[in-house]
């Protein structure tokens, strides 16, 4: 159990004696546009949101070096079991925007064809993205499930199972990191502990002191980490994958991070945090911090910088544009994917129902309000 904060970016941008990345300059710069590319993504949603024409979504402000610095430390092959607030894991290894959007439109062209709540992303290539679960904290024995199948199949890949400060609380957050920990199962756990799970603040989600602590008890290595430096994230997470594929078995790493906003588009975050609790944490404003380390690598200037911004706005813009005009998904696609063979009593059902709707006419659209 490593009591002490990992942190390698000072807030200047200098990086702590003796440290250097594993990250190539191409890497760094696929990160940092990785994380302006969540802000880009966040900000068209609140706008779509706020004018009806998606019903909701969930903002990444303050979390996006936690996501990218730890999928920076995956290969495609692993798989992520992401939270839903994990854009940047996902833009990070290369997904369009416009693939993301179509979720979040829950068209045709959606991966789950619009059978999914928005930014319940899925994608198979270019990084198995693992379909997000709503109930919270159900997807980290899937992740276990699946790291074991590897083990026992002698499949070198790593599992990612990534979780809020609120998943701790969960049954399948026991149930997964004490039999990953009997089973030596090749995963990750990151904590995400980002200050809040909807309302309640972290230090009312546990009595114990932090969420690393939580390891021992499962017989695994506990790390703490700045959530906040994408470098620091990046190899604690990496070390984790390393002990992993050597066949060493889990890691539980809690990230301390910040959600600097809602927890969704339907929430109102000053009823309920402190407005200098946020000034505060908007000082160590992480995509600013991996920006100063940036500039003094000689890796990024203004122009980059504006070269960068307009691509990503972009990349968003169209993406949203080319989500709204693409058509709902087939109603008869409702059993697409789900059997090998469709049962026939389904298929009875199906006719039936599609037939009504050829004479009657499909539901009608609701008006995009989500309770949530
Ligand atoms: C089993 C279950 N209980 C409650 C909820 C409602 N809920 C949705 S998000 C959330 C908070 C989760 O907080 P945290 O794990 O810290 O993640 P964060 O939103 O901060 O990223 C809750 C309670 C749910 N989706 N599933
Ligand atoms: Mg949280």
């Amino acid at each position: 159990m490593t009591d002490s904060l990992l942190t390698v970016i000072e807030p200047d941008g200098a990086t702590v004696p003796g440290f250097d990345t594993t990250l190539s300059d191409d890497e760094l710069l696929r990160a940092y546009r990785a994380m302006l590319c969540v802000r880009a993504f966040d900000d068209i949603c609140m706008k779509m949101q706020r004018s009806g024409r998606i019903g909701f979504s969930i903002p990444n402000r303050g979390v996006e070096a936690c996501q990218v610095g730890a999928a920076a430390a995956f290969e495609a092959t692993d798989f992520l079991f992401p939270s839903y607030r994990d854009f940047g894991m996902a833009l990070y290894h290369g997904v369009p925007a416009v693939e993301m959007m179509h979720n979040m439109f829950g068209n045709a062209e959606d991966s789950a064809k619009g059978r999914q709540m928005p930014v319940h992303f899925s994608f198979v290539e270019p990084i198995k993205y693992f379909s997000i679960s709503s109930p919270i904290g159900t997807h980290i024995p899937h992740a276990v499930g699946a790291a074991f199948a590897f083990q026992q199949r002698g499949e070198d890949r790593v599992c990612l199972a990534s979780f809020g400060d609120g998943g701790t609380s969960s049954l399948g957050f026991h149930s997964g990191l004490n039999f990953a920990g009997v089973w030596k199962a090749p995963v990750v756990f990151l904590c995400q502990n980002n200050g809040w799970a909807i309302s309640l603040p972290a230090e009312e989600q546990t009595a114990s002191d932090g969420y690393a602590v939580k390891a021992e008890a499962y017989g695994m290595p506990g790390v703490t980490v700045d959530g906040n430096d994408l470098l620091a994230v990046h190899q604690a997470v990496s070390e984790a994958v390393a002990r992993a594929r050597r066949g060493e078995g889990p890691t539980l790493i809690e990230a301390k991070t910040y959600r600097m906003g809602g927890h969704s588009t339907s929430d109102d975050p000053t009823k309920y945090v402190p407005a200098e609790e946020l000034a505060a944490w908007a000082e160590k404003d992480p995509v600013e911090r991996f920006r100063r380390y940036l500039e003094r690598r000689g890796l990024w200037t203004a122009e980059i910088e504006t070269k960068l911004r307009a691509e990503v706005a972009d990349e968003v813009a169209t993406g949203a544009r080319t989500a709204e005009a693409t058509g709902k998904p087939g109603l008869e696609t409702i059993f697409s994917d789900v059997y090998a063979e469709l049962p026939a009593h389904l298929r009875r059902q199906g006719e039936a129902a599609f037939d009504l709707a050829k004479r009657k006419g499909d539901a009608s659209s609701g008006d995009g309000a989500f309770p949530l």
